[in-house]
């Protein structure tokens, strides 16, 4: 079992939003390398960061404190926010991103997903949100007519390492993750499923782990949250 903590970025400071809505925003670190450095301390063995403006921008925009995580920590870091092209994808994975999220181009340019899955086996999670049902894109700005499903079965056969599932209602509200919405998608795909939006406790991912389905429970079964809070790795496994 993984638990990925997650650093979002803003203005290269480490923030949390409420439901993905950059008005409600809670700085939490002013220093990204520093907080990298402390989830790895806490013994996290993975991080999950999203570049924030760049999901909204279409290209990276906090590249230096993405990079001063990367030197602060040895631990493989996926990211996601503004990869719309192969050229970034190659770019980060060349400065050392273990793995790449692809939200909006899986909706848009799926063979962009395609094509870099089988560049890079495995290092390529594709980032799948969703509002009422329906995938949202442009850093959840808009909403498409497609569900999570329907994306996710695109890439059935393409070697994608992970879909990352967040229902953006549950997002940054330390509520709780929409257990049932993860578990009817991961049920119906064969890439793993990590869980996200939400996820606030050990007892929570107890609850994870009983209802989990077969890819979920053997490949990624993780979970994502927002802030440094209390949780303790150590007791997750
Ligand atoms: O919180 C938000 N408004 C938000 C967010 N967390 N908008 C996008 N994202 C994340 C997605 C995914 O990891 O969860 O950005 C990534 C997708 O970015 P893009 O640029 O590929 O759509």
């Amino acid at each position: 079992m993984i638990l990925f903590p997650a650093i979002d970025l803003k203005n290269g400071q480490c923030v949390r939003l409420e439901q993905g809505d950059m008005a409600r925003v809670t700085v939490f670190n002013l220093d990204p390398a520093a907080q990298a450095r402390a989830f790895a301390a806490q013994g996290f063995e993975y991080l999950h960061v999203v570049d924030l403006d760049g999901a909204f921008a279409g290209k990276p925009m906090n590249a230096a404190a993405v990079e001063s995580m990367l030197k602060a920590v040895t631990m493989p870091v996926q990211l996601g926010g503004g990869i719309r092209d192969l050229k970034t994808v190659e770019a980060w994975l060349a400065k050392g991103i273990a793995r790449v999220i692809i939200g909006t181009a899986a909706v848009r340019d799926p063979q962009l997903v395609k094509n870099a899955a089988k560049q890079f086996p495995g290092r390529v999670a594709v980032g799948l949100d969703a509002r009422d049902g329906k995938v949202a894109v442009q850093g959840w700005a808009e909403t498409s007519e497609v569900t999570a499903l329907e994306i996710a079965q695109r890439f059935e056969d393409a070697g994608v390492a992970a879909i990352v599932f967040t229902d953006i209602a549950r997002d940054g509200l330390l509520k709780g993750l929409n257990l049932d919405a993860t578990i009817a998608l991961a049920e119906r795909i064969s890439i793993p499923v990590i869980a996200s939006g939400g996820f606030a406790s050990i007892g929570m991912s107890r609850r994870c782990w009983r209802r989990a389905p077969k890819n979920w429970r053997e490949l990624s079964r993780a979970a994502r949250f927002m802030t440094a809070g209390s949780i303790r790795p150590r007791r997750w496994r």
